[in-house]
């Protein structure tokens, strides 16, 4: 495990500049979504907005709500709202869910729509999407923009500077680099940010991670990894049950041995494709 805590403490150069980029930019702002993973919606927030955002108003987006658990993801709805901060949670692949998103929108941001009519011109509210690498950031844009507007794609950094994009007449977005902060917490914020995909795998043990994979399902969702891989988890601790999968899936290398780092790989791209069920990492109240 220790070696893992180091190889995610991290912070690229182009993040602390995607950072200071959204501050230059602020004032020009009128709100902040930040977009979290629904499946992690603590370890997905970034405790800098606190202070980077202050005088906005922020706003939470829960996203991949396809691949949580639902009903953990409303007790995150619920928890959030307890504490005053405008929340919805979304699948942002699913163009169904526009309406809803920007029925929140509009809503949240009813007074400020207001004021800018009563001044008697007509002034966009410009709002900005920020948050982890990968959280859905792009996608959310796309569902709103007329057209898809904004790139997208299934890995840390796709967004690489800051895009204005114009929704209709009263919203304009600006689409940002998903940002991640310098110093995790704790570790487990920065292994659930791994096991997301947040953090770009080339840096991650991933036989270490893949472990806590196993060991945090095991925990959350006793019936899951034996639905989907047909293994019998009695008495086994998550090295015995990594084992066991790559033997189920015959991922071996010469002499019979099983292939740790194939499967470690396999389990994780099972896990971030909702494979292995909608499964939600942490409750409000952990
Ligand atoms: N299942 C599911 N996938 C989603 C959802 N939202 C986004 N994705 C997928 O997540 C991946 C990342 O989406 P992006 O929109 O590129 O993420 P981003 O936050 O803009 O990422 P960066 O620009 O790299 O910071 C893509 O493969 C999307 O299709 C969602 O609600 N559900
Ligand atoms: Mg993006």
């Amino acid at each position: 495990m220790e070696n893992n805590h180091k190889i995610i403490q991290w912070y690229p150069g182009h993040m602390a500049k995607a950072r200071r980029q959204m501050l230059e930019n602020i004032n020009q702002v009128d709100a902040v979504l930040e977009v979290v993973d629904c499946r992690i919606p603590r370890s997905s927030s970034n405790p800098d907005f606190e202070e980077m955002f202050q005088h906005k108003i922020r706003l939470t987006a829960l996203n991949k709500s396809d691949m949580a658990d639902t009903k953990v993801t409303q007790l995150w709805e619920n928890h959030y709202k307890s504490m005053g901060i405008g929340v919805v949670s979304i699948n942002a692949t699913n163009k169904g869910q526009k309406k809803k998103l920007l029925a929140f929108l509009n809503h949240a941001l009813k007074e400020k729509i207001q004021k800018s009519q009563n001044r008697g011109y007509k002034k966009s509210l410009r709002l900005m999407v920020a948050g982890i690498p990968n959280s859905g950031k792009s996608t959310v844009i796309n569902m709103l923009a007329p057209k898809a507007s904004a790139k997208a794609g299934n890995r840390p950094g796709v967004t690489r500077g800051q895009q204005i994009i114009r929704i209709n007449d009263t919203i304009e977005l600006v689409d940002t680099p998903g940002v991640l902060w310098p110093k995790f917490e704790d570790d487990m914020v920065g292994l659930h940010l791994a096991m997301t995909g947040a953090i770009k795998d080339e840096i991650l043990d991933k036989h270490s991670l893949a472990l806590m994979l196993i060991k945090k399902i095991t925990q959350l969702y006793p019936t899951a990894l034996d639905t989907r891989y047909s293994i019998d988890l009695k008495d086994k601790d998550a090295e015995e049950i990594i084992e066991e999968i790559a033997r189920k899936r015959g991922l071996l290398i010469s002499g019979g041995r099983i292939d740790i780092e194939r499967c470690s790989v396999m389990l994780l791209t099972e896990f971030r494709a909702a494979k292995m069920g909608k499964i939600s990492l942490e409750r409000p109240n952990d």
